[in-house]
């Protein structure tokens, strides 16, 4: 069951003059940064709240290692902006099989792993209305241990 908005991914140009806009702005600090080479990302999580289900919200800046990544792609075509939205599920397995069986592509055969430890899939924007989809089991929430 997907209980809560885990993050919006943002793609930008520059991690880090990105991530200064949105802490004088709006005053989000950084929670967590990490490279994620599988993904071709740095990344930064801006917590913004914590969720009932023993989660959080964040925004998740993404600035691409490689041109030929999903991310410097996209940008290349695009510009910055809303790359992806993450809805965040204790069981990210489940739900993925579950939502395959409706005829919605996912991308992966199993979760591969995402920011801060979790496990991620994605859903095929082009079956989703034009949204990038993202599930994710945090560290945290899991229902299972795998
Ligand atoms: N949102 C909406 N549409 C998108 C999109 C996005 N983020 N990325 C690509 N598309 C659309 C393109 O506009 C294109 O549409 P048209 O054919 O109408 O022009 C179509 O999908 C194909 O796009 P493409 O540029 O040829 O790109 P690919 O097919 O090579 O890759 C995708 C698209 C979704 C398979 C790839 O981006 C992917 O595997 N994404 C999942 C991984 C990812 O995004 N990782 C980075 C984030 C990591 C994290 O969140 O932790
Ligand atoms: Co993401």
């Amino acid at each position: 069951m997907l209980t809560r908005i885990d993050h919006i991914g943002i793609a930008c140009f520059d991690l880090d003059t990105t991530v200064e806009f949105y802490r004088a702005t709006y005053g989000f600090e950084v929670f967590h940064t990490e490279v994620n080479e599988e993904q071709g990302v740095r990344e930064a999580m801006l917590k913004i709240n914590e969720t009932s289900d023993g989660g959080a919200s964040y925004l998740q800046l993404l600035e691409p290692t490689r041109e030929d990544s999903a991310v410097g792609k996209w940008l290349a075509k695009n510009g910055e902006g809303v790359h992806h939205i993450a809805f965040g599920t204790a069981d990210v397995d489940g739900d993925a099989a579950s939502i395959r069986d409706k005829g919605v592509r996912v991308l992966y055969d199993e979760p591969r792993i995402g920011s801060m430890g979790s496990r991620i899939t994605f859903l095929h924007p082009k079956d989703c209305h034009g949204v990038l989809t993202e599930l994710v089991t945090s560290a945290g929430t899991s229902s299972a241990e795998h």
